[in-house]
């Protein structure tokens, strides 16, 4: 993959900046190549822009008609957001007038930029890393306060400056490690070297650290996803409704009632969570349900977090794997938690809240909202969330699956180097794990990669 090098002979990419709809203001952009023929062909008059100087225009088409009338702005390479050329006009945000402009663009020359163009070219151009480019699309996906500025520390190259920093830890641990197993005759004995254990040990530390910043940091852009499943009439669209507060799901006393999936994103005392309601489990002669079966089997394989409703007048001893079996046999290892939901207590004189004896069981009622704070409190507490953005920067699960598979591999490459003396195998996990981090960064990348996560941008972006 080129960086480092200015690719200004590329072609000329347009797209309409600001927000579609209508607006006060409205931006083309482009960016890319020579852009002397855009300032002639939709500039009336023989305008000459000073860079970075904001310059008064009417705006014309091929006939010399007007468009619109704003302010155009040039920023040559490589002072610019995407380091090429770049051309701003800012017209009034209709529609059409925005349409026209870019078509204007189009008859000139340019190509319609795809999503994440523009950063893409930004991160070709070492404008910026990987990790700081998603964080511009995350600042501007932001739902929350936090969830922004964290963002925005991102953007900054808090998280980059983090990894990297590991990284070079990590490069100088391979250099000390290989040069040991290169001159073996240099009689360095690396492997009863304290030091080198002790450096080791530190780097799993500032790793294991960082996971748990980018977890966070993660939860408050992404949220856990928590399934709710259970029998037929156990409550959980009730749930869902009373969660979310509104009547998204139907409710009824049929069982049987829900058969689709349904999503909802709700913020429970700060923390968002993807709550997704699903078809009763049982079996069924109806088609219909069946195919909601399914796909309720589906979600809770996805879960972060699965939530079993039963209706407590159902239940007499409040055991998960005796209440569920058919989850322990389809999934006889790796689980992800269960929290089993007593629900309808107004119907009996179940106190609210968690079970004493019982972790991760907790009695409630869907109708009244009795036992909602406990169930909050502990949804918080797995999840980890602090609350707090201080110190946190904006992380995707694409960052997460890179750091943990780096963390496996130093934690591998310790117990290589402590149980076999295995000097050549500790080389080989660090430089695996060296991959994964710069993958973060996008140092080390496949075009796919950059293809998948800048596809996912805006347009315009
Ligand atoms: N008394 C009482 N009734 C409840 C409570 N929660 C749900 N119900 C009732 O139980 C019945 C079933 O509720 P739903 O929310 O539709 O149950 P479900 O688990 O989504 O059912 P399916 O979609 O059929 O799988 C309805 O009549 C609800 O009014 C509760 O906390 N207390
Ligand atoms: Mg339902």
């Amino acid at each position: 993959m080129k960086r480092n090098q200015l690719q200004n002979n590329t072609d000329t990419i347009v797209a309409i900046a600001t927000a579609p709809g209508r607006g006060g203001v409205g931006i083309v952009r482009l960016s890319g190549g020579d852009l002397s023929r855009f300032i002639t062909g939709l500039l009336a008059g023989d305008k000459i822009l000073q860079p970075r100087v904001a310059t008064y225009s009417r705006f014309i088409d091929a006939l010399g008609d007007s468009i619109d009338e704003g302010m155009a702005l040039v920023f040559p390479s490589p002072n610019s957001f995407t380091g090429e050329n770049v051309l701003e006009l800012q017209g009034h945000g209709g529609p059409v007038v925005m349409d026209r402009l870019v078509q204007r663009c189009v008859e000139l020359g340019a190509r319609l930029a795809r999503p994440g163009e523009f950063s893409e070219r930004a991160f070709l151009n070492d404008k910026m890393d990987l990790a700081q480019a998603e964080a511009i699309a995350d600042l501007i996906d932001a739902s929350s306060f936090e969830a922004a500025r964290s963002a925005v520390r991102s953007m900054q190259g808090e998280f980059s400056k983090l990894v990297n920093q590991l990284v070079e830890n990590m490069i100088q641990l391979r250099i000390y490690v290989e040069a040991a197993i290169d001159f073996p005759e240099e009689e360095i004995d690396f492997l009863a070297d304290k030091n080198l254990r002790d450096n080791l040990r530190s780097l799993a530390a500032e790793l294991a650290d960082i996971l748990y910043r980018a977890r966070q940091g993660s939860l408050l852009r992404d949220g856990m996803t928590m399934v709710l499943a259970g029998k037929p009439n156990a409550g959980k669209s009730s749930l869902l409704n009373a969660l979310a507060g509104n009547e998204t799901a139907i409710v009824t006393a049929v069982p049987g009632t829900t058969r689709d999936v349904l999503r909802e994103r709700v913020v429970v005392d700060g923390m968002p969570l993807n709550i997704v309601d699903t078809a009763g489990l049982r079996e069924t002669e109806d088609e219909i349900e069946q195919e909601g079966v399914r796909r309720a089997w589906n979600e809770i394989e996805q879960a972060d977090v699965v939530v079993f409703v039963v209706d407590i007048m159902q239940t007499s001893e409040p055991v998960l794997e005796d209440i569920w079996p058919e989850y322990f046999v389809r999934y006889p290892a790796a689980r992800q938690p269960v929290i089993l939901v007593l629900n309808k207590i107004d119907l009996c004189d179940q106190p609210p809240g968690a079970l004493s004896n019982r972790e991760g069981c907790f009695a409630l009622s869907a109708q009244d909202r009795r036992g909602f704070a406990e169930l909050g409190a502990y949804l918080h507490r797995m999840a980890g969330y602090q609350g707090q953005a201080e110190g946190l920067f904006s992380a995707r699960r694409r960052h997460l699956d890179a750091l943990i598979k780096a963390q496996d591999l130093v934690v591998a490459g310790i117990q290589q180097l402590e149980l076999a003396g295995a000097g050549e195998l500790l080389a080989e996990d660090l430089r695996q794990a060296q991959n994964h981090l710069s993958e973060i960064t996008g140092q080390f990348s496949s075009d796919d990669l950059l293809g998948r996560i800048f596809s996912s941008f805006c347009i315009g972006k």
